[in-house]
């Protein structure tokens, strides 16, 4: 009965003072979720026919609403998360031999990959396996989290982001409502628009110069900059592109959007994954790029280009945000 009052009061003022017209578009809660936009449900074109093959082929998409952080989520936040519950990232648990046998007992302890610049044409690789790197030690053992409590967390498998939302009472957003969200239905290439920017005014936190012996630094920052540094999109949405790797829910086959024919409404992705390059791992898809990327390397700062990763691998440049479904008529299978 209050609450009914309350609606008839509000509903009288609207009349009276004509104060209900105009202004951004209602959205179908009643509260807006701390942090994060309200993207409304639209039709996209998914994917790209002129970028890699497995973005083809462009197909139609149609999406419910949704809400999804404005940023990526934070060590700060993530913090709280493990204090609270207690939980173990994958990094940060030793592999069992007996599920290993013939893994080098390095690889047995808690640790995780992180890049390393390799001297000049070097055939060194980038990403090396160190002993003690988690989301707490980012760098591996000595690095901490001092200063940088406003960054993006790192070293998280796709299992970690998963239970992070968990908590959070939200979810991972899927493929196609991430890509949605960086650049709506009549997007350009970049989230910023059309073309790239000169290296000096980047408007995301990538790599500028000889990728990966020489990092120019002109958008100021090496690794992960706070979140938000960089102008948001179009929807309020911050780091789309750029800073660090996002896991969706989706998992991932280079065939996927061929799946489910040229037009398909709220998709979840392929039941299963399917990496030619590497056949048998489980791997999940990763949006947006990081501070690894650059115009000469992935470009996967691209609206339409995807990336994947074995799920229960952390890695220095990923880290993910949630998405959270409106309760409503909409029945969607919620994600785990
Ligand atoms: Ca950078
Ligand atoms: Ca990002």
């Amino acid at each position: 009965m209050v609450r009914g009052a309350l609606l008839f009061l509000v509903l009288i003022s609207c009349l009276l003072l004509g104060g209900c017209k105009g202004g951004p578009s209602p959205v179908p809660t009643a509260d807006t979720p701390g942090g994060m936009a309200w993207i409304p449900g639209g039709t996209f074109r998914q994917g790209s026919d002129d970028g890699a093959a497995d973005e083809r082929p462009q197909r139609s998409v149609t999406l419910d609403g949704f809400w999804i952080d404005r940023t990526e989520v934070t060590n700060d936040q993530f913090s709280r998360f493990v204090l609270e519950t207690g939980y173990v990232t994958v990094a940060e648990r030793p592999l069992d031999s007996a599920e290993f046998p013939g893994l080098q007992a390095k690889f047995l302890e808690p640790g995780s990959l992180v890049f390393r610049s390799p001297e000049k044409n070097s055939r060194e690789t980038w990403w090396q396996w160190v002993t003690g790197a988690s989301w707490r030690s980012p760098l591996g053992p000595g690095s901490d989290l001092t200063g940088i409590g406003d960054h993006p967390v790192v070293q998280v498998a796709w299992q970690d982001a998963v239970a992070f939302a968990n908590w959070a009472g939200k979810r991972l957003p899927t493929e196609a409502e991430w890509e949605y969200a960086a650049g709506g239905e009549e997007r350009e290439r970049y989230p910023w628009g059309p073309s790239m920017p000169p290296a000096n005014r980047s408007p995301a936190n990538i790599w500028q110069g000889a990728f990966p012996w020489q990092n120019d630094l002109a958008d100021g920052f090496a690794g992960t900059a706070p979140v938000g540094t960089f102008e948001a999109n179009s929807f309020g949405l911050s780091d789309m592109a750029g800073n660090v790797w996002e896991w969706v829910f989706d998992l991932y086959r280079p065939d996927a959007y061929r799946l489910d024919g040229p037009s398909v409404r709220n998709p979840l992705g392929p039941d299963s994954s399917h990496d030619p390059q590497e056949p048998g791992v489980i791997k999940r898809v990763m949006r947006g790029g990081s501070f690894l990327c650059s115009e000469v390397y992935c470009t996967g700062y691209r609206i339409s280009a995807r990336m994947k990763s074995s799920a229960d691998t952390g890695l220095g440049h990923t880290g993910f945000r949630c998405a959270l479904t409106v309760p409503g008529p909409q029945q969607r299978r919620s994600t785990p």
